[in-house]
């Protein structure tokens, strides 16, 4: 049933660096699966990662590595199962390796939806929205440049909510940053920032308090991966939004934080989450708990970041809108047709699978070799 199962690491360089508190990313390797079938099927995954192993469990290399020695020739095995069976049996055979097994699911729902001649978020029971709201990350490192980057979004049409990435600075620097470009884009304009983990618990409630203060409106991944208590007492002590990031891995994960309210605001990510379907119900426990939700990115090409979403169009509560702006942050787009942003917001797209068009030329150029 599987004629080939291929695995390639494509480089990209950004627009410019990207400064956040785990890396500075000059460059995005896009880590793309491609499965062709028998009957002609080619389904595409995607499981990019951001600075090597600076940020995940998974570098890209080491997702080829598990995809080409583990994943694929196991999956060679399973022809005539269907994708839960499938995915049953690699839950049963390999451990960990949620960005590979996103990759290899997203693969997999591409080629089913195909067949059935169905846009990909119908088979994860149906989108809610045929567009969503996309905010942009400043992360240039200045604050003058930030500015500017912001209002030429804004009067582009682009973008209207904006993301500061801070925590490798000295807080007070970070505050001054951060609360210069509330003032100047002034009080219309959402402004949250991810502090990617980098604070103790007292520094979060000096830098919290400050953050509310000045009218930003969410505070992404305060403390360490694993400090859920801190982030339990934050979201108990604020009123501002408090969203888990990094702390989020997937359906197990999100019912531990739910349990004991370690935060207010959920960033969904497909690849964190393990999977498309994983990444649903991660979504369907927040409704149930109450907990708002983001559609996250791993800056990832347009394979991922469409795949997400098709994912996040079904969610009946996206109350903080997605940064899927991945594709728009590298010098080099991979597409036949590129994704569709227009009026703030991602449109997704209606042809069957997907909905994308690879340019495989283009691709190869590009890919490692
Ligand atoms: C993260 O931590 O949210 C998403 C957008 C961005 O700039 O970095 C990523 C990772
Ligand atoms: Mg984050």
């Amino acid at each position: 049933m599987y004629k080939s199962i291929e695995t390639l690491l494509v480089e990209i360089p950004t627009i410019r660096p990207h400064k956040m508190a785990v890396a500075t990313m000059q460059t995005q390797t896009l880590v793309l699966i491609k499965i062709t079938t028998e009957d002609g099927f080619v389904g595409w995954g995607e499981a990019t990662t951001i600075g090597g192993l600076g940020y995940g469990e998974e570098s890209p290399e080491s997702v080829q590595t598990n995809i080409d020695t583990y994943f694929a020739p196991l999956l060679k095995t399973l022809s005539g199962l269907n994708i839960a069976q499938t995915m049953q049996i690699i839950h049963r055979n390999i451990n960990g390796n949620r960005f590979a097994k996103c990759a290899i699911q997203t693969a997999l729902l591409d080629i089913q939806s195909q067949r059935l001649g169905i846009p990909l978020s119908e088979l994860l029971g149906g989108r809610l929205r045929d567009s969503i709201s996309v905010l942009w990350v400043l992360a240039s490192g200045d604050t003058e440049k930030d500015i500017a980057e912001a209002k030429k979004m804004i009067t582009a049409k682009r973008h209207n909510i904006f993301k500061l990435k801070i925590g490798s600075r000295p807080l007070e620097q970070d505050i001054e940053h951060v609360l210069a470009i509330k003032q100047a884009l002034g009080s219309e304009i959402s402004i949250r920032v991810d502090v990617n983990r980098a604070w103790s618990e007292l520094t979060a409630i000096k830098g919290i308090k400050m953050l509310q203060d000045g009218g930003v409106d969410l505070i992404e991944q305060p403390c360490a991966i694993q400090n859920i208590d801190a982030m339990q007492r934050l979201t108990r002590k604020f009123d501002i939004a408090i969203m888990a990031d990094e702390s989020l891995m997937g359906p197990q994960s999100a019912y531990e934080l739910a349990k004991c309210n370690a935060a207010s605001v959920f960033a969904v990510k497909v690849a964190q989450s393990g999977g498309l379907i994983e990444a649903c119900e991660v979504g369907k426990l927040a409704n149930l708990a109450g907990i708002d939700l983001y559609g996250g990115t791993m800056l990832e090409g347009p394979v991922g970041t469409i795949a997400s979403a098709h994912v996040f169009s079904t969610f009946s509560n996206l109350a903080y809108g997605t940064e899927l702006f991945g594709p728009l942050l590298l010098t080099e787009q991979i597409l036949k047709k590129p994704l569709q942003y227009e009026n703030f917001e991602l449109k997704i797209p209606t042809a069957s699978g997907l909905g994308i068009e690879l340019d495989e030329d283009k691709i190869d150029k590009l890919r490692r070799k």
